[in-house]
């Protein structure tokens, strides 16, 4: 039958809508998905998490979270497909749910992504919105803000900054309860997965160095398994490497925190469509052929974690 949520991909949706999608779903499919608050933001809307699973315990997870950033549409568009993917299309590869608890949020960073929607607002703003003492500049760089290596390089200790590393690390409540939900399931989580854009980039660590983790070889080898199946569909190219090498040295992303903080063995940074011509602003008529092409990525990813 028609969905009962008014979510589609073929435009981009405000955060209310992907919550009415998250709440819609987990209503109809409730042995498989289950959506819960995990806490509110600075602004106080909710922090929602999804956790997609058939239940039982002892399985391997696979955490995924999206809108770390809030001009950057395409990513809660494309975390929205999994969710959808998993659960209104379980049947076609079931064994993705009945093998891997999946965790997923859809937008982290709630405040500034409804800022970018808000008609008084700023459609390429990047931070979060609480403001910053002494400064009339607004937020911070969750991305700069988790504590491994913080404020060692490529970031910005000027609140005015695109990249303000918020003055301490884990200073922003989004980033605190980013951080307490991947802990409580860091034990049995293999892969996490943030969501970004633009350019067309499989980044693994680290950012704060040039140097390589202990088990790059492994990463790599996955990152490029991945990308084979996501070009096949129609030839769009990625990148793959660290993200030192690949971009620049930064330091505070969630990626390395997630490996040499919270001891997840594989973390990646994957950066969307496309690689510049539209950059944040990609067409609504790429969500759906970006989703196609990179939910072939998400599966190899998938059968990986099974055969953990
Ligand atoms: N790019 C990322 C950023 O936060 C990145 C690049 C990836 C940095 C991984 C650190 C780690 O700058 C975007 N588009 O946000
Ligand atoms: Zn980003």
């Amino acid at each position: 039958g028609a969905p009962r949520y008014s979510l589609n991909w073929e435009s981009y949706s405000d955060l209310p809508v992907i919550e009415e999608f998250l709440t819609e779903l987990a209503a109809l499919y409730p042995n498989l998905m289950t959506t819960s608050v995990v806490g509110q933001s600075y602004e106080g809307n909710n922090m929602n998490l999804v956790k997609i699973s058939t239940g039982g315990s002892g399985k391997k997870a696979i955490f995924i979270d999206g809108g770390f950033h809030a001009r950057e549409w395409i990513s809660p568009s494309f975390v929205t497909w999994v969710i959808r993917e998993l659960v209104e299309n379980y049947a076609a590869h079931p064994q993705y749910v009945d093998n891997i608890d999946w965790y997923i949020m859809p937008v982290v960073n709630p405040d500034g992504y409804r800022y970018t929607f808000a008609a008084n607002g700023d459609r390429l703003w990047r931070k979060n919105r609480r403001p910053n003492d002494g400064s009339a500049c607004i937020g911070t760089d969750m991305n700069r803000n988790f504590d491994f290596h913080w404020d060692e390089g490529g970031s910005s200790d000027l609140p005015c900054a695109e990249t303000y590393n918020g003055g301490a690390a884990f200073s922003e409540i989004e980033s605190r309860i980013i951080r307490d939900t991947i802990l409580g399931i860091a034990n049995q989580t293999m892969v996490y997965l943030t969501v970004h854009s633009y350019g067309q980039y499989w980044l693994t660590p680290w950012g704060y160095t040039a140097d390589l983790p202990a088990n790059y070889d492994q990463l790599y080898d996955l990152a490029v398994r991945a990308v084979d199946k996501l070009t096949a569909v129609y030839g769009t190219q990625y990148t793959i490497g660290s993200s030192t090498n690949v971009l620049y040295v930064n330091t505070g992303p969630s990626d390395d925190w997630a490996m040499g903080g919270a001891g997840i063995p594989y973390a990646y940074t994957l950066e969307l469509r496309d690689t510049g011509k539209y950059g944040f602003e990609l067409p609504a008529e790429q969500i759906i052929p970006n989703n196609l092409e990179t939910w072939e990525a998400i599966k190899v990813v998938a059968e990986d974690v099974m055969a953990m």
